[in-house]
This record gives structure tokens, C-alpha cells and sequence, in this order.
């Protein structure tokens, strides 16, 4: 989810002087003064005002419009109370500046019957608590959510369905595309491509040449492509694998091989960090490059093999059902670490006896290479990745964070 307010440092202003509501207000500062337009109301943005635009243009445009000071403190305790209400519905949430976020909210779709629901009751939320719309976008990825939440402004809410991300985006112009500015647009409409779609079907070497690696991203997110994480600021950060295959493939020994290998590695790394991981998130692409990820809460945080795989597992099984198109991409990952805590393992003999294990095969792993000990369930692999020593050479081999 992508939640930004509307007309954020205007609606505070009208909020707590309603003689402003429904008229043309602009906030930045006297309209004789040198200046520009910090925000504008959408009644203002009738007349063409804009932030950034100077205040003596914006007074030559609407001279009825209301020009006022603001206050920044009054904006900081607004944006505190908006990112408290929406660390209520979930933990993973990623401000991006005073009046603007990301909510993770994979696998709260139970909670709230659906995610559009959950969108609404924040919405509604908002707007009892503080006075304020809020304009939502729902989407698969960050990319896509954040143009969802845009085009659906004032007061929207607009969700893009998983696959859908290519033809949601394809006929909107490309400065509607995040990292597009006025300089990206003015070469891609002077080499005429001038929507999303077209972008899309540029080949990325072509964009190469003229953006450097921007251009890949620029491809990346105009097919509705966009792997970054939802990351809590300060928050442990989250480890991961993943791995494209060379060949598409809907064998479910191999996706289980696969899983159990970069569950493998996972949490080796977890283990050697000292960390325990509360969260196991799956991940899969398709062949049409349909991205899905599944995560589930453990009851209590682990770092065992056995935990995070079995987790995986049990998500690939209720994601990867029948029907499905063959698998491009699988990822597993873990969030939401934690320093471990033994009272509960202590009690459960088994979970201890899996700690146990996996020291002895670290130890191993350690003097004598990931390889030289493995789980049968692996060996699949020998079939379709290259062995070596510090384990299989995956296509993409470590994309751990
Ligand atoms: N802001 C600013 N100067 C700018 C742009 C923005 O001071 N050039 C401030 C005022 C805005 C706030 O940041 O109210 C949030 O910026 P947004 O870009 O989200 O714009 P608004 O919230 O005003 O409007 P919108 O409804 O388009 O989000
Ligand atoms: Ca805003």
C-alpha cells in the first residue's frame, strides 16, 4: 500500500480553520512576498497553482485564492499522528516523507476480509482522527502503488490486481512513471516514447544507452517490475535468496529443492548474525512475470533450517497450486529479527535438538564448503545448477540484504 494525504500542508490549515474549507488556499507564504507555492488546494489547483510555482504567479492566476504563512510544527505533529494510525494496522511500514508511506501489508487480507477493506478502514481512519484524506494505492509492488495512489487522488483509493501491473501502467504518460522527471521525459517524448507502455517495449539496451543503469530500473518499473522491500526505518533488516531459473520449470521437486537450498542459506546467515527471524516470506515469479510474495508469522522467532523451510513450504504449497504457469523466480526470506530468547525453545525439546543440528552443520560447512553436507531433499540440484565449493552457482547468486 502507498498512502499519501491530499494537499497535506493545506488540509492541516483548513482543518483547524474551517472558514478555509472549499476555497482556494495556498500555503507558502503573503502573496507579495518572494516566494514559492509549498501547497495548494485542489479548489486552487483549478487555477493552474502548483507547488513550486512563484506566489506572485499564483496570485496573478487566482487573486481570490487565501495566502498563508503555515506552520511546520503544526504539519510534524499531523505527520506523527498519520504514521501512528498506520503503525496500527501493520508493523511494516516505511515513511517516506511527512505525509507519506509505505504499508506492507502481505497476509492481512484475513483480518480485514480483504486488503481494499484494510485501505478503507485506514482511510476512514484517518479522516476521523485527523480531518485529512488520504488517497491509497494497492499493489503487488512499490512501483505500482505509488502511481495507483496518485492517479486516485483526491480522497481515492485505487487497487492494481496482481498481473495487471503492465496494463495499469501502459497508457499513462511517462512522467506519471517515479524517477521520471522533466529531463527523463524530455528525451524519452524527443525519441517518442511517451507512455509507460512504450517504455515497456523499449529493449533495455536501448534505454541503457541513453540512461546508463537508470535505464534498466526505468524498464524494470515501467513493465510493473519492482523488487525493494518495504523496509521499517531502523528496523533489522530482512535476509534473503533468490534465484532465477534457466529454464522455467513447474517440477515441484525442483521449486522444493530449490526452496529448501536458499532456506538453507538464509538461515545460515541468520545463525551467523546471531539473529532469530519472526517472519519466513516466500516468493515467486512467473513465467508472464506475474511477482508474488507469501509471508507467514512464526509462533515464536526461530533461526533453524527446519523452521524456515517448512514455512516456505507451506507457503509454496498454498501458492503454487494447480493451474499455475511454470515458475521464473523463487525467493525465501526472513524479517523481523529478533536477538534470540531460549524460554520458549527450552521448552520444546525438538526445536532444540534442530538448534543443535544445524551448529554441527554450520561447523562442517564452515571447514569443509555448504556442499559437503546436505539434505536429500537437494540433490535435484546436482541436475540444473553447476556445483562448487561454496555451493551451488545460482543465476542470482546472493541478493541478501
Ligand atoms: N511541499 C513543499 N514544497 C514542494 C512540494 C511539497 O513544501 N515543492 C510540502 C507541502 C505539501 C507536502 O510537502 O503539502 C506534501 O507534498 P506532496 O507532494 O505530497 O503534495 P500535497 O500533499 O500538497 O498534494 P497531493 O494531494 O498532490 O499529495
Ligand atoms: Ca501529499
Amino acid at each position: 500500500m502507498h498512502i499519501d494525504l491530499d494537499a497535506f500542508f493545506v488540509s492541516v490549515e483548513q482543518v483547524l480553520n474551517p472558514d478555509l474549507q472549499d476555497k482556494p488556499v495556498v500555503v507558502g507564504g503573503r502573496a507579495d512576498r518572494r516566494g514559492v507555492v509549498a501547497a495548494a488546494s485542489y479548489e486552487a489547483r483549478r487555477f493552474g497553482l502548483h507547488a513550486g510555482m512563484p506566489l506572485a504567479t499564483a496570485s496573478r492566476l487566482c487573486p481570490q485564492a487565501i495566502f498563508i504563512e503555515g506552520n511546520f510544527t503544526r504539519y510534524r505533529e499531523a505527520s506523527k499522528k498519520f504514521m501512528a494510525i498506520l503503525a496500527d494496522f501493520s508493523p511494516f511500514l516505511e515513511p517516506v516523507s511527512l505525509d507519506e508511506a509505505y504499508l506492507d501489508v502481505t497476509g492481512f487480507e484475513s483480518i480485514h476480509g480483504s486488503i481494499h477493506k484494510m485501505a478503507a478502514k485506514i482511510k476512514q481512519q484517518i479522516k476521523d482522527e485527523l480531518g485529512l484524506d488520504a488517497s491509497v494505492g494497492i499493489a503487488s509492488c512499490k512501483v505500482v502503488a505509488k502511481v495507483a495512489s496518485e492517479l486516485s487522488k483526491p480522497d481515492g483509493l485505487l487497487e492494481v490486481a496482481s498481473g495487471k501491473e503492465r496494463s495499469f501502467l501502459a497508457p499513462l504518460p511517462v512522467a506519471q512513471l517515479p524517477g521520471v522527471g522533466k529531463k527523463t521525459e524530455r528525451i524519452l517524448t524527443g525519441s517518442g516514447i511517451n507512455t509507460i507502455g512504450k517504455i515497456s517495449t523499449t529493449p533495455p539496451s536501448t534505454l541503457k544507452s541513453h540512461f546508463g543503469a537508470f535505464g534498466e530500473l526505468l524498464h524494470r518499473f515501467a513493465n510493473g517490475i519492482d523488487d525493494r522491500e518495504v523496509e521499517p526505518p531502523g528496523a533489522a533488516k530482512s535476509i534473503s535468496r533468490e534465484t532465477t531459473f534457466g529454464e522455467d520449470t513447474g517440477d515441484r521437486s525442483v521449486l522444493k529443492a530449490t526452496l529448501r537450498y536458499l532456506g538453507e542459506r538464509v538461515g545460515a546467515t541468520l545463525r551467523q548474525r546471531g539473529k532469530q527471524a519472526r517472519c519466513v516470506t516466500l516468493k515467486l515469479r512467473y513465467a508472464d512475470f506475474t511477482t508474488v510474495t507469501r509471508r507467514h508469522t512464526l509462533s515464536h522467532a526461530s533461526n533453524t533450517d527446519k523452521a524456515i523451510f517448512d514455512t516456505g513450504l507451506k507457503l509454496l504449497k498454498s501458492e503454487f497450486t494447480l493451474g499455475k504457469q511454470p515458475v521464473r523466480l523463487i525467493g525465501i526470506g526472513v524479517s523481523n529479527l529478533v536477538e534470540p530468547g531460549t524460554q520458549l525453545d527450552m521448552l520444546d525439546s525438538s526445536a532444540q535438538r534442530q538448534e543443535q543440528l544445524n551448529k554441527a552443520i554450520d561447523r562442517i560447512r564452515k571447514k569443509y564448503g555448504f556442499t559437503a553436507i546436505q539434505t536429500g531433499m537437494t540433490l535435484p540440484l546436482k541436475d540444473i545448477f553447476p556445483e562448487n565449493e561454496g555451493g551451488y552457482t545460482l543465476n542470482t547468486p546472493s541478493l541478501s540484504r
